[in-house]
């Protein structure tokens, strides 16, 4: 399985194409829309979002609601375009009009300056356009369709929200992918910890206030990974490496952790390995879930923890010292909109990453045509492994 997305935050639209979806896999218009839904909200999101609806138009690979296993694609527009029509339209422009809106002044802590230099772009509008996180909304659909085969496997999948600002949410360490999805759909900052909540929706509010950002942590949690996806033979099939990038893909995240994460640093081993055992019902299981589901590279069967860091938004109201280009002056930075705290929004994210390097590995190690094939496949390995 792979995908490529293209498109710009205020172009036309975005577009992802996915290749080596089985074919036969149930799959309509809602499961992406609710994804993307989902991605849109959160608490300290900026003006932008009130302007998109996201919905997609899935315009090849599917047929009367099923995946033919020819490249699905799917496009999103973006609404906003009609305000951007003259700027980011791609006929030259006349000799006697200006490009407008250029951006030659870098804000620190984004891809602009680092982007113009690689590219030559003297117009830094032309590096922002492609390294917005607008482009999550392309890849939260693809990791929607992962999630599809996911649920239709049995394995459950959310994301969540963990800390802002410094305000670490605490809850039950017991509970479902399903309960935790009912508690994190109903908070607006997508966590679990009602007292939390609150303190971190006032963070949020203070720092925008302050004209700064405010990042956090994010976590997602997976349920019902057989144990022995992935590899240990080598470095590019371990799974947990291959989350571990992919996490780290998404824009403003800066740190990845499985289970107890660099705390492992300050804890003897006889804290951090989780004894085996073994009943009846469930075969080998682990008597805790420390090192988050993945021991060598590969799922233990236990759920899969992960977390991901998000830095601070670098779009700033609060001005920060940079140098513009064309003049070499020293300038404080302003900007017209931004969101304040994304983190809500990036839970989502991360979610839809993770169920698609797990979708991926499934159908690596379950290579088949056709949706059935690879439920039967993963059915008899669940048997073989339960009886092992
Ligand atoms: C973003 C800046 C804001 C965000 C945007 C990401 O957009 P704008 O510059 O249009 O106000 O809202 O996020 C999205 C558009 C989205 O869909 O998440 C940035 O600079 O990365």
């Amino acid at each position: 399985m792979r995908y490529l997305t293209a498109g710009e935050s205020h172009g036309k639209q975005l577009t992802t194409i996915i290749e080596g979806i089985p074919s036969n896999l149930p799959l309509y218009r809602e499961d992406i829309d609710e994804s993307l839904i989902r991605r849109q909200g959160g608490y300290g999101r900026g003006r932008r979002m009130q302007i998109e609806k996201d919905l997609i138009e899935i315009t090849s690979g599917v047929r009367h609601g099923y995946t033919l296993g020819s490249p699905i694609s799917l496009v999103l527009k973006n609404d906003d375009f009609t305000h951007w029509r003259n700027i980011m339209g791609e006929d030259p422009i006349g000799e006697d009009e200006e490009v407008r809106r250029t951006i030659s002044r870098p804000r620190p802590g984004h891809a602009d300056l680092n982007g113009a230099l690689k590219y030559g772009h003297r117009d830094m509008r032309n590096v922002l356009e492609r390294s917005s996180a607008r482009e999550t909304a392309a890849r939260v659909a693809a990791g929607a369709v992962a999630k599809k085969m996911l649920s239709s496997l049995g394995i459950n999948i959310i994301g969540y929200v963990r800390n802002i600002g410094g305000i670490t949410s605490q809850f039950d360490e017991g509970l479902s992918c399903e309960e935790k999805k009912e508690i994190s759909e109903e908070s607006p900052v997508r966590t679990l910890d009602k007292d939390a909540e609150q303190k971190m929706m006032n963070a949020i509010d203070q720092a925008k206030k302050e004209g700064d950002s405010i990042g956090g942590v994010v976590e997602v949690m997976v349920e019902g990974m057989p144990a022995g996806v992935g590899s240990y033979v080598h470095y590019d099939r371990k799974l947990d490496a291959r989350i571990g990038g992919s996490v780290m893909s998404i824009n403003a995240f800066k740190g990845v952790e499985f289970g107890v994460g660099f705390e492992a640093a300050n804890l003897n081993g006889s804290q951090v390995h989780d004894e085996i055992d073994w009943d009846d019902e469930r075969g080998y299981y682990r008597k805790t879930n420390r090192l988050g589901g993945f021991e060598g590279g590969m799922t233990t069967g236990m759920p899969i923890i992960v977390k991901g860091v998000m830095k601070p938004i670098p779009t700033l109201y609060k001005p920060l010292q940079s140098i513009d280009i064309d003049s070499k002056e020293p300038f404080k930075a302003s900007i017209e909109r931004s969101d304040s705290c994304a983190v809500p929004a990036a839970s989502v994210v991360m979610e839809h990453v993770v169920a698609w390097e797990l979708a991926r590995a499934l159908t690596e190690q379950f290579p088949h045509d056709r949706f059935e094939q690879l439920q039967e496949a993963l059915d008899q390995y669940r048997e073989e492994v339960r009886n092992f």
